[in-house]
């Protein structure tokens, strides 16, 4: 079996989207993400200009001869926009072997662990008691795991709210927008969210809570220790993680679980957060980590540690991101808990796909490959708009991470 073609596909249905469709001379095809939310026509360039070319004619089964030679070969390694790309690849020739196969992707990677995949979700609101109706809202979806979020009292606005619409989608269209920040206000007002989460729901419910890279070493500390006695599944992006030993200071002051890694792109970037144990959960997802090839070896290096995976999952990571992570978080040891941002009903006509929510949990479909497919013809219909990710600057108007 050969790759007979390969093309990029562009499409907005709310949102970019970026799909790479591989094509083998036997007709079967294949579908991968490379969408890198803000940055999403640098991965098409890359995927259409530079590796395209290298992959033609090549066994799609090679999958491992072929991530490494996308990776070593660039001589240019490691980035959002490479790995993206390698990941984009790497997840479609995985389709392309269970649908040659017959069998679905969870079986090349060792088979059912789990019966279903335990998923948490996205509830927000302007205020505390907004921000609990929603996780209200979740309990009663069946889901027992909800990331909680709310508005900060002396803050215009914050990261996770949804809008008017009862969607959050960071990305905005035009320039980038900015919002202030005070971790201050923020530092004082989360346990407070918390204490009344607690209160209203009892301790059966897994909380989460992303602090989206924007605290100190030592604010993260004070805060995952004001938190422990709501004891959260985890505290997500506490601090920014290019200075890993960061983390330590925070692992030393609290018990308060620890999850990082959405915006990795490399086992590197977490080799000392693994090996040190000062993470919980790694976020690294199958899109930005450089697809199955990549990220099974991350999770058995984590799996040494005792870390387990909790894949990102926000609505920038397509359908087929999801129905890929699904195959995965099934099959291996040690899986964690996996992001479930539903996507909107126009992307889910755009993705036709085979997974499923049910009590919970998400289950993957257990047709051949990732069970998911692109309308190409309804695809073409969303022109792609430039949109970026917001930033952020403090009260006295310095640029601080978003
Ligand atoms: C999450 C993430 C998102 C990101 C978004 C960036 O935990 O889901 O932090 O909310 O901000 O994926 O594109
Ligand atoms: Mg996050």
């Amino acid at each position: 079996m050969k790759i007979a073609k390969a093309s990029v596909i562009v499409t907005s249905p709310g949102r970019n989207y970026v799909t790479l469709k591989v094509e083998t001379d036997e007709g079967i095809c294949g579908l991968g993400d490379g969408t890198l939310n803000g940055r999403e026509l640098a991965v098409a360039s890359y995927l259409t200009d530079h590796v395209i070319p290298c992959i033609l004619d090549r066994d799609p089964f090679q999958t491992e001869d072929i991530w490494q030679y996308l990776y070593r070969g660039a001589y240019w390694r490691r980035g959002p926009v490479t790995m993206s790309a390698i990941a984009a690849v790497d997840v479609a020739l995985w389709d392309i072997k269970g649908k040659a196969l017959n069998t679905p992707v969870y079986n090349l990677l060792g088979g059912k662990s789990r019966d279903g995949v335990l998923v948490y979700g996205h509830a927000g609101g302007k205020d505390v008691e907004q921000a609990l109706e929603d996780v209200a809202r979740h309990k009663e979806m069946g889901f027992k795991a909800v990331r909680v979020q709310s508005g900060i009292p002396g803050l215009a606005a914050t990261y996770g709210i949804p809008n008017a619409s009862g969607r959050y989608e960071p990305a905005e269209r035009g320039l980038p927008p900015e919002y202030e920040w005070s971790s201050e206000l923020y530092l004082r007002h989360v346990p407070k969210l918390f204490a009344r989460a607690r209160e209203v729901f009892g301790d059966e419910l897994h909380l989460l809570h992303d602090c989206h890279h924007r605290l100190t070493p030592i604010e993260a500390a004070r805060l995952g220790k004001e938190l422990e006695p709501f004891h959260l599944f985890w505290m997500e992006d506490p601090t920014p993680a290019e200075l890993q030993e960061s983390f330590k200071i925070v692992r030393e002051h609290t018990t308060t679980p620890i999850a990082a890694g959405e915006v990795f792109n490399s086992i590197w970037d977490a080799h000392d957060l693994i090996r040190n144990q000062w993470i919980d959960y790694l976020r690294m997802s199958l899109v930005h980590g450089g697809g199955f090839t990549a990220m099974k070896k991350a999770a058995d290096f984590a799996a040494l540690y005792h870390v387990r995976t909790g894949f990102h999952g926000a609505t920038d990571l397509s359908p087929v991101t999801m129905a890929a992570a699904l195959h995965f978080d099934t099959a291996i040891h040690n899986f964690g808990i996996q992001e479930l941002m539903p996507h909107s009903e126009e992307t889910d006509r755009v993705f036709p796909h085979q997974y499923a929510f049910r009590d919970g949990m998400m289950v993957p479909g257990d047709g051949p490959g990732l069970g998911v497919d692109l309308d190409e013809k309804l695809a073409a219909r969303y022109e792609y708009q430039r949109a970026y990710l917001p930033i952020n600057r403090k009260l006295d108007g310095t640029l601080t991470d978003w």
